[in-house]
């Protein structure tokens, strides 16, 4: 089923209008072709993930749960982790930066554009996903759908990071800016569908939550640390308060410029659904230029 399913993804992905933007920007696609992994719902790392990510963070078995789901083993249950990689024509015009004034810098307007209109590919993907696996006799749901929530209080974190469920599912490692590092690169968004459906699960190549990076692999490169224009990167790794108030400003100014053609976003943060302000248009400057953006440079070492 599991070749099928990512089939059915990668033509959805293809066919949809969702995944074009405005004519402005070529009308050319926001996203290549996806990547899948099957992570499974008793794998025992889902409990380290309330130490390393925060207590809030759910246990599979608990996001089930939380989707209004039946009470079923863990072992039941597979976690879909889908990886969508920015398209090469976003990835080409997003390697020069944009200085609005001095220590203001953003992204292309393509980039900011592609982020904004992102989103609803990935919750259509989770919705179609969803109806294969019903139809073939399954129960499915998705949190980014049914429970994402952002925790502010304490550590700052989702209450389903999707970098780490792709970590489970083998689809990449994390880095020194913290991305997650793909086969197909950082440069990516990623989402996950919770099921029932007894797929083949995907081997993790590595144990280790930093193989894919040139620094923490071999001391090297550290492009990252050089391509953040607000410091929020060093040897040290990522700082994500210092991270979430420069790219609040630069979201701020780049959804100005853009407004009326942007797609507003809602978000449920501390369990309150509410319209996202400024309107999401993301920053991700350590993703351009840098060798992890669109593969993952640990393969070929
Ligand atoms: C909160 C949030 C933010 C915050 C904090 C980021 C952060 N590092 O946590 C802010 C606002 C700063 C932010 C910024 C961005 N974000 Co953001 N963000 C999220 C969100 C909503 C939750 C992340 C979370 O819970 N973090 C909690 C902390 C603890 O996680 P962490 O720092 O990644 O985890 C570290 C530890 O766990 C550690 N670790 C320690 N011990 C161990 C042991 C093991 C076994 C493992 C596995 C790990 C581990 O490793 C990790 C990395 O160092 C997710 C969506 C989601 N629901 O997952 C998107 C998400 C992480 N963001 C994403 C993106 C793209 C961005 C931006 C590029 C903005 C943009 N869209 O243009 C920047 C990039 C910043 C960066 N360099 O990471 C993508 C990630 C893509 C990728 N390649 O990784 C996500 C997954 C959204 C999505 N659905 O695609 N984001
Ligand atoms: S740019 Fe280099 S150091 Fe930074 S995350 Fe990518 S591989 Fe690691
Ligand atoms: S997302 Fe922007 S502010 Fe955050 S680390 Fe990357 S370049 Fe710096």
């Amino acid at each position: 089923m599991k070749t099928e399913l990512e089939q059915f993804i990668i033509d959805f992905v293809a066919s949809t209008k969702l995944n074009c933007l405005p004519e402005k920007y070529g009308g050319s696609p926001v996203f290549s072709t996806p990547k899948i992994g099957i992570a499974s719902g008793n794998d025992p790392i889902y409990e380290k993930f309330k130490e390393v990510v925060g207590s809030g963070h759910l246990t599979p078995l608990e996001l089930w749960l939380a989707c209004k789901q039946n009470e079923t083993p863990a072992s039941n249950l597979r976690i879909i982790s889908i990886v969508f990689p920015y398209d090469d024509k976003i990835r080409k015009e997003s390697k020069n930066t944009i200085e609005i004034r001095r220590g203001l810098i953003l992204p292309q307007e393509i980039y900011s554009m592609a982020r904004n209109y992102e989103k609803e590919i990935r919750q259509e993907t989770c919705r179609q996903t969803i109806n294969f696996l019903k139809n073939k006799g399954y129960r499915a749901d998705a949190s980014l759908l049914s429970v994402d929530n952002l925790i502010t209080k304490g550590a700052f974190h989702s209450n389903w990071s999707e970098r780490h469920t792709a970590f489970v599912a083998g689809l990449g490692t994390f880095s020194l800016s913290d991305a997650l590092i793909s086969d197909v690169g950082c440069n990516i968004r990623l989402v996950s569908v919770i099921t029932d459906a007894p797929i083949e699960v995907t081997p993790r190549k590595s144990d280790d939550p930093y193989a894919n990076c040139l620094f923490y692999a071999k001391r090297t490169c550290k492009k990252c640390v050089e391509r953040c224009p607000y410091g929020c990167i060093s040897e040290n790794g990522h700082d994500r308060m210092m991270c979430a108030a420069s790219y609040g400003r630069v979201e701020f100014r780049s959804s100005r410029r853009l407004e009326s053609t942007l797609k507003p976003h809602y978000r449920r943060v501390n369990g309150v659904l509410s319209q996202q302000f400024p309107t999401p248009t993301g920053c991700a400057l350590c993703q351009f230029e840098v060798p992890c953006m669109d593969k993952n440079p640990m393969a070929t070492e």
